[in-house]
């Protein structure tokens, strides 16, 4: 008796398991064909979007530009271009044509994307990288204000301009 049952919620599982997967977009981590973007950030936010804790902290809007979803899983993030992996993402998807929020707070016990340094609003710079360390996009920028972010515009072009209207986590305008 309890064969059959343990036998048949195996076959309910695999059932289920094969009814979702058709649905999820394919993963697609290699790094020439990524379309995965430093999009938008904020080195000065006084007033624009609080974190899980209420504060209102530096952040960095990454975009998926591409068809499929990307796994996070060891890349990284850095305020400083010889440190490749100085922040590194836990497991986390972005799903084709999204964003993702990361906080720059050195602040980790606040979530699991709270990176462990800040946005200088005098002018920094930004990169992001595979887990074996190749550059995904980069960024080097000057003096930032408060309550306005930097963002490529349309998402994930090669065009970046001040946005008086932030976005974060959403497209960018
Ligand atoms: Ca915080
Ligand atoms: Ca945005």
């Amino acid at each position: 008796m309890i064969m059959k049952i343990f036998k048949a919620s195996l076959i309910l599982l695999i059932f289920i398991g094969s009814c979702d997967k058709p649905t999820e977009p394919p993963v697609d981590n290699t790094p020439k064909t990524l379309k995965l973007y430093i999009n938008e950030f904020m080195a000065s936010n006084k007033t624009t979007i609080a974190d899980e804790a209420g504060q209102f902290n530096d952040w960095v809007e990454l975009y998926n530009g591409a068809d499929t979803v990307i796994n996070l899983n060891g890349f990284s993030i850095t305020d400083t271009l010889g440190k490749s992996g100085k922040w590194k993402f836990p497991g986390v998807n972005i799903l084709p044509k999204q964003w993702l929020l990361i906080w720059c707070d050195e602040d980790s016990s606040q979530g699991p994307l709270h990176a462990n340094f800040k946005l200088s609003a005098s002018g920094e710079e930004l990169g992001l990288f595979t887990p074996d360390g190749k550059v995904v996009d980069t960024i080097t920028y000057g003096k930032q204000f408060p309550d306005t972010s930097y963002g490529r515009f349309p998402d994930g072009s090669a065009t970046w301009k001040f946005m008086p209207t932030p976005t974060p986590r959403s497209a960018n305008k």
